[in-house]
């Protein structure tokens, strides 16, 4: 990878993944892209465009401009504000990625694309559920993720294209917040204690999902990427988590450093159907083997994290 553009970057996996690769590439070489500005001083020096991925010309035009040779292809509409918006997220989730891929197969740019959890559904085995296996989400953010996964294989089989992508379980950070996701709450959980000593979880307990820290999740991406594409038996896309927990057991977590800590609930019907439709536990077996995923951070050890992190962010304003 020489010149990276990033579409989204200014979410919660965008802000860091440019931050990580700047410091890998040389700011020059990592375009940010996104659809508005909010949150772009964060970035930190480099490029940064405006790019609505529903114009392919955009995006053709900037791989041109900076000489790209990867798109990380981050842009989209997230699980519960996809169901809120269905035909907005498959215009830009669906819609955006064929563009992006379009523009790939006459640029011959590599494409990482982030699938999710939200890939399975129900019939699929819910415990240490297996690489390849029966994939119907009943979400329309499911439904594009397949969509994904299956067009990024397309264009690498018939077009030998460098596509490479991971199913994200649901990511958790301190510097930029989630919008409209169904694992969410395991983010807002430590704001709350921060803030109010209290969190009134919208997930049921005994919810379980697979969770990971945002800096294994940026790790990962740059792994993958960076890994020898003749020994990928699997690319779009590999099972990838960390942990798996209920709101119990992140309450639980967070007890042992705020030791009064209290927690609700107010389940949110929407977002815990969509919890349960989603496995409980991924078998991580083929990204392990085949480009040596090895995530760092269990519970606690994030838990200690986003606590110190988040306390500096909120207590200092
Ligand atoms: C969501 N955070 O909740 C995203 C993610 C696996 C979850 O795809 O929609």
């Amino acid at each position: 990878m020489k010149n990276i553009l990033v579409t989204g970057c200014l979410g919660q996996i965008g802000t860091e993944l440019v931050k990580k690769l700047r410091k890998g590439y040389g700011a020059d070489h990592v375009v940010g892209s996104d659809v508005k500005t909010t949150g772009v001083e964060k970035l930190g020096d480099g490029p940064f465009e405006i790019l609505d991925v529903r114009e392919s010309q955009t995006i053709a035009g900037l791989v041109e401009k900076y000489n790209i040779d990867t798109i990380m292809h981050l842009a989209g509409l997230l699980s519960a504000v996809g169901e809120m918006k269905p035909q907005l997220a498959w215009q830009i989730n669906a819609g955006g990625l064929f563009n992006v891929l379009e523009v790939a197969r006459e640029k011959r740019t590599a494409i990482f694309f982030p699938s999710s959890i939200a890939a399975f559904g129900p019939g699929t085995p819910l415990d240490h559920t297996p690489q390849d296996t029966i994939q119907r989400p009943a979400t329309m953010y499911g439904i594009t993720k397949v969509t994904g996964e299956l067009l990024c294989d397309y264009y690498h089989l018939k077009y030998g294209l460098d596509t490479r992508g991971v199913r994200f379980p649901g990511l958790i950070s301190y510097e930029t917040e989630p919008g409209g996701g169904t694992t969410d709450y395991a983010v807002d959980i430590y704001y709350k204690a921060i803030t109010d000593g209290h969190y009134d979880s919208f997930i049921a307990a005994g919810t379980y999902m697979d969770m990971m820290y945002m800096p294994d999740a940026i790790n990962a991406v740059v792994q993958l990427m960076e890994a020898d594409g003749a020994k990928l038996k699997h690319r779009n896309a590999f099972n990838i988590s960390a942990m798996s927990f209920e709101p119990e057991e992140i309450a639980a977590s967070i007890r042992k450093f705020m030791p009064n800590f209290t927690m609700g609930y107010k389940v949110d019907p929407v977002r815990q159907a969509i919890a349960e439709s989603w496995p409980n536990s991924l078998d991580v077996h083929a990204a392990k083997e085949e480009w040596g995923f090895n995530p760092q951070y269990d519970l606690d050890k994030m838990t200690e994290d986003m606590l110190k992190h988040l306390k500096e962010k909120l207590l200092k304003k």
